[in-house]
């Protein structure tokens, strides 16, 4: 018999381009040996293009699935995605409240890949209110950041660690800000409300990065339930997720921005 698998909840929206959303997420769960559940909030019309629709759930077909798989499987580790309606906010963080998950990850999804504003400021300020207090780790890239505090774009290391001690006054366990380029490389910096370590890798030439951010924080959510300690865990999900985008680099499956390789 195999051994157990951590068990782990993703609670966003439905990629029908498989790439991002709870399909990135499931994919990488079943990579890494985890045993992955999702709670939809919403499903999208998407292909490597565009979002070119979405139909959202209802706040309490939101809630009975959380209540479905909470009150009998359990997570150990639970990561939020697609959130983007205020009710949902809401829901989710009462929810996860009540049930307590040892992890939850929290990656803000709030701005589409041309860095726009997706959802309405109102589940921007919730975000602040109901989920980043708490959340163990809140992942945003560096336009979620500036969205996020409404500051200024985010071109320097000083903007960058005051950000991050930001959130983390605001309620965030630990920040990871992502996506700080620097010469040839890619920086995240994880601050722990003490000290800020620097991850680095080689920025790689593709246009196959659709999910990218979805496959790391699904990849530090397993690695989180397994007990890892959260530096080590961040940088083993860097790794897996920049494997994943180098194994895809000359994939062209669709028109747009393609899938990683998540195997
Ligand atoms: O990559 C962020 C993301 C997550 N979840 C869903 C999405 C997207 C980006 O478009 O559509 C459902």
């Amino acid at each position: 018999m195999m051994s157990e698998p951590v068990k782990l909840l993703t609670i966003g929206g439905s990629d029908s381009g498989g790439a991002a959303g709870i399909q990135a997420d499931l994919k990488t769960w079943t990579v890494l040996g985890g045993y992955g559940m999702s709670v939809v909030t919403a499903v999208t019309a998407q292909n490597s293009l565009a979002v070119q629709d979405v139909t959202w759930m209802s706040p309490r077909f939101v809630q009975a699935q959380l209540e479905a798989v909470l009150s009998d499987y359990g997570a150990t580790a639970v990561k939020t995605g697609f959130l983007g309606r205020t009710e949902l906010v809401i829901a989710v963080s009462a929810t996860l409240q009540k049930y307590k998950p040892a992890h939850i990850v929290v990656d803000p999804v709030l701005v589409n890949h041309r860095g726009q504003q997706m959802f309405p400021d109102a589940v921007r300020q919730l975000y602040l209110a109901y989920l980043l207090p708490i959340a163990d780790l809140v992942t945003p890239n560096l336009v979620e950041t500036a969205v996020l505090l409404q500051t200024s774009s985010i071109d320097s290391y000083r903007k960058l660690r005051r950000a991050a001690a930001r959130l983390h006054q605001i309620g965030a366990k630990n920040v990871l800000i992502k996506g700080f380029r620097d010469g040839a490389e890619l920086v995240n910096v994880l601050y722990d409300g003490q000290t800020f370590i620097e991850f680095r890798q080689s920025r790689l030439d593709t246009h196959n990065t659709h999910g990218s951010g979805d496959t790391l924080s699904a990849a530090i959510c397993a690695f989180l339930a397994q007990g890892v300690e959260l530096k080590t865990v961040v940088s083993q999900a860097q790794q897996f997720t920049h494997r994943a985008i180098q194994h895809a680099t000359d994939w062209q499956l669709g028109g747009g921005h393609g899938p990683l390789a998540i195997f």
